[in-house]
């Protein structure tokens, strides 16, 4: 397909509460919104660098620069036989995974809706339905995180995430237990603590927790090789795995039994495959992680998620879980036996609602060939 145009939305919206990590408190959520045309077709994706450099180096102000003078150049006015002519292109450029996974994402939209079939199928997804968990922030206190919990389980959602930090942690894990023994039940630690840290580990792993996501540092692989041989609960890794090979060395080391895949960490949906189907080659189980994205992210989410070896809940939650008014059409919903459906129309499935989008872009720049 010929690239005519792209367009580059640089969003902000508002979170309906805020979000306490062990990396600080998010009121708002920065992204950017790509939109690729060609041939008369229009493919969309969201690179999520953040605001801030707290999660990943990455920002908008950092993806931006890449995206407008590298990635894009090396795409526009050019005739692409395949997404792999692109991720070919973007070889030279190290790092900036989100950046090029955004204009990626749009590429796959842009691609499946050439060949009239769902993003899902695309991509190989089987599945129509996937399960769907939910990620809590660190509250202010156990009953006002019993009464999250609470709220989150009537609406469906079939497993809780929440975050910890040092001093937030055994109390909300073992409160949480009290009141709901049967819970599947996670953390994330945001890379908070350090091997000393061991003992809340040791302790924590008497509270049956489907995995611990992330405890020591965010580029490591050699550390949590050493905490992990102390656990019986999985270490399930995020912000240390950003590629195939580093998924093999972190599983051939046994630094983690789980990966959380987030194709915006990876560099893309084509590097996220390779991750998922090697864990599949090797029995170790993958779940699909969030960065609070849009409706056009999470569209991109829902599909990657229908693969086979996603066989935890992701963190993908319905649209008003994180803002009052979502900028795609129809917004996500989830079940209420905790699942979420996979849009089954051409690409992402789901339409951009162009008045949503235009109240929450701050800037926006097109590049024509
Ligand atoms: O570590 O998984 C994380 C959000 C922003 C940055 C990092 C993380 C998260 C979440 C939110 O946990 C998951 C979601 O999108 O629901
Ligand atoms: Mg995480």
């Amino acid at each position: 397909m010929k690239i005519e145009n792209i367009e580059l939305f640089h969003i902000r919206m508002e979170l309906v509460s805020p979000f306490t990590t062990s990396m600080g408190t998010e009121y708002d959520e920065e992204h950017i919104i790509v939109r690729v045309g060609a041939e008369g077709l229009t493919g969309w994706g969201e690179s999520v660098a953040e605001g801030t450099p707290f999660y990943s180096y990455e920002t908008v102000q950092t993806a931006w620069h890449i995206l407008k003078d590298f990635l894009i150049p090396d795409i526009l006015g050019k005739e692409l036989s395949s997404i792999g002519d692109a991720i070919g292109a973007w070889e030279r450029v190290r790092g900036h995974r989100m950046a090029k996974a955004g204009l990626e994402a749009a590429l796959w939209d842009l691609f499946a809706k050439a060949q009239n079939i769902s993003l899902s199928q695309l991509l190989g997804g089987n599945r129509q339905k996937i399960d769907v968990g939910v990620s809590i922030g660190i509250q202010e206190n156990e009953s006002q995180l019993l009464r999250k919990v609470e709220g989150y389980l009537k609406e469906g959602y079939k497993r809780i995430k929440i975050k910890i930090a040092p001093g937030h942690d055994l109390i909300y894990v073992n409160a949480l237990r009290r009141e709901y023994p049967d819970l599947l039940l996670q953390v994330d630690a945001n890379s908070a603590y350090t091997l000393g840290h061991s003992d809340v580990f040791t302790q924590m792993d008497e509270a049956n927790l489907l995995l611990i996501e992330q405890p020591l540092g965010y580029e490591d692989i050699y550390e949590h090789s050493k905490l992990q041989k102390l656990l019986k609960t999985p270490i399930c890794l995020d912000e240390s795995i950003h590629s195939l090979d580093n998924t093999r060395a972190a599983i051939e080391l046994n630094s983690c039994r789980i990966i959380n895949i987030k194709p915006g960490r990876v560099g893309g949906f084509s590097e996220s495959k390779l991750i998922h189907d090697y864990c599949a080659s090797q029995n170790v189980a993958v779940w699909h992680g969030g960065m609070l994205e849009s409706g056009i992210g999470r569209a991109g989410n829902v599909a990657l998620a229908s693969l086979p070896n996603f066989s935890l809940p992701g963190d993908i939650s319905a649209s008003k879980r994180y803002y009052k008014q979502d900028i795609v059409l129809p917004e996500f919903t989830v079940n209420s036996d905790g699942t979420m459906d996979v849009p089954s129309g051409p690409g992402i499935g789901v339409e951009i609602d162009q008045q949503a989008l235009k109240k929450v872009t701050v800037r926006k720049e097109i590049f024509k060939a």
